[in-house]
């Protein structure tokens, strides 16, 4: 037996909404200005993380950020909320901390020349409701990860030459029974329709900070960003050995540095790309058992699919995985993020992980607590117009401290950019 890679998982907050804040996720942009349901979407996510924890895989719980963020709003001279322009308020107002694959590059002691953990919190340049979240991400993970054998880098600076957006661009390959490995950065190519979210050099620049001993990089083909593929996960899951990708994932790989690996393409025949973005196949979320075994958990879209279904019916047909575990997690899903944008993934040895805050780590009774909270605190419908309503930033507000103070985190109010 041995300890699988822990995650950590964004809890949604009880602000989320839907308000068509990033331009080339297509999902975004499709259900802009529907209403939403933050308390479906909290529980869905809780849920996942509870199936994870039943797996016998170590869970953390990161926490919502406060919103609105009333820090970001302040210095700009809004002092109401019904006097803020809409398009600021729907900034203010966004949940989008939840996708913790965007929070850091995490780097594992094994891969790093000092032999420690390197986390380097995203600076999320390209989208500015993004952006507010890097102050208070930055201060939870150093309460998250105290000790020393992590080294908590600053942001890349904040402009677009360093545009970073974290790990969902970022993936660690090694043999299954060995965390030392080969760290692969994908980074945007030209696209003609959409921004790219990730620059060469800020992905050249994370690897020399956190020493890297083995480094690829990736740029992603246009073709994909052009149809909706704003980040790596949602063309390519990796995990220990394995890696598998899409046919138009990249623009050239050269797949003699990959030896050591697995690599499994599919195919634009067996998935088209346009299904591939639409269930979100590559965005599932790849954990190992504690008896070494690598099971799947995708989005409930691809088991009603025929062609995402069929290839995970032959990636567990053919042993590459063990099983696949179809959930729901809908209400983030229609802002474009799946599975694996809700986690952040931890690759830790038993001594790190055992040093990290343990308040934050899910077992039943944390899920009960967590339960009740939402159940205590959440909207089951946030329209556009709600963001108006000076309750819903008061009860946000009043729920998100009263958390903080129950994992006994510090309060991160304050934090505005
Ligand atoms: O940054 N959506 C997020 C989704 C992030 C998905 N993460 C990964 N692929 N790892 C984003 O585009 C939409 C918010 C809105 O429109 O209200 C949003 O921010």
């Amino acid at each position: 037996m041995r300890l699988p890679e822990a995650q950590m998982d964004g809890l949604v907050g009880p602000t989320h909404n839907y308000a068509g804040l990033s331009f080339g996720n297509v999902a975004s942009e499709k259900h802009a200005l529907s209403v939403s349901n933050p308390k479906k979407a909290a529980l869905e996510g809780l849920r996942k993380m509870k199936f994870v924890h039943d797996l016998g895989v170590p869970q953390l719980v990161m926490p919502p950020q406060m919103r609105p963020n009333l820090g970001m709003l302040r210095p700009l001279g809004m002092e109401s909320i019904e006097k803020t322009p809409k398009e600021l308020l729907h900034q203010a107002y966004s949940a989008s901390s939840m996708w913790v694959a965007n929070a850091a590059t995490v780097s594992p002691s094994a891969d790093s020349e000092d032999g420690k953990v390197h986390i380097t919190p995203a600076n999320l340049i390209s989208k500015f409701h993004r952006f507010i979240e890097v102050g208070s991400t930055s201060a939870l993970l150093k309460q998250i990860f105290p000790s020393g054998d992590f080294i908590h880098h600053s942001p890349l600076p904040p402009h677009a030459i360093f545009a970073d957006e974290g790990a969902a661009n970022h993936m660690h390959l090694c043999k299954p029974d060995d965390n030392h490995g080969t760290e692969i950065f994908v980074y945007g190519g030209a696209s003609r329709k959409y921004p790219a979210r990730q620059s060469l050099l800020a992905s050249k620049t994370i690897a020399g900070m956190h020493k890297l001993k083995r480094t690829v990089f990736l740029r992603q083909n246009p073709v994909a960003i052009d149809a909706g593929v704003f980040h790596n996960d949602v063309i390519a899951m990796s995990h220990k050995n394995l890696f598998v990708y899409h046919e138009n994932a990249y623009e050239e790989m050269n797949v003699q540095d990959l030896n050591d690996f697995k690599l499994i393409l599919i195919k634009e025949k067996e998935l088209s790309l346009e299904n591939a973005i639409s269930t979100y196949f590559f965005n599932s979320q790849l954990v190992s058992l504690p008896s070494g075994e690598i099971v799947v958990i995708a989005p409930q879209e691809c088991e009603e699919n025929a062609q995402a279904r069929a290839c995970f019916t032959w990636l567990v047909d053919d042993g590459h995985i063990a099983a696949v575990h179809y959930l729901d997690v809908r209400e983030s899903m229609k802002n474009g993020g799946g599975p694996a944008c809700l986690r952040l993934r931890l690759p830790l040895t038993p001594a790190e992980l055992a040093t990290a805050n343990s308040n934050l780590l899910l077992d039943n009774l944390l899920f009960t607590t967590l339960c009740q909270w939402i159940e205590n605190h959440y909207r089951d419908r946030i329209a556009s117009d709600d963001l108006r309503d000076p309750s819903l930033a008061n009860e946000s507000i009043a729920a998100v401290s009263e958390l903080y103070t129950l994992l006994g985190l510090k309060e991160l109010a304050a934090h505005g950019r």
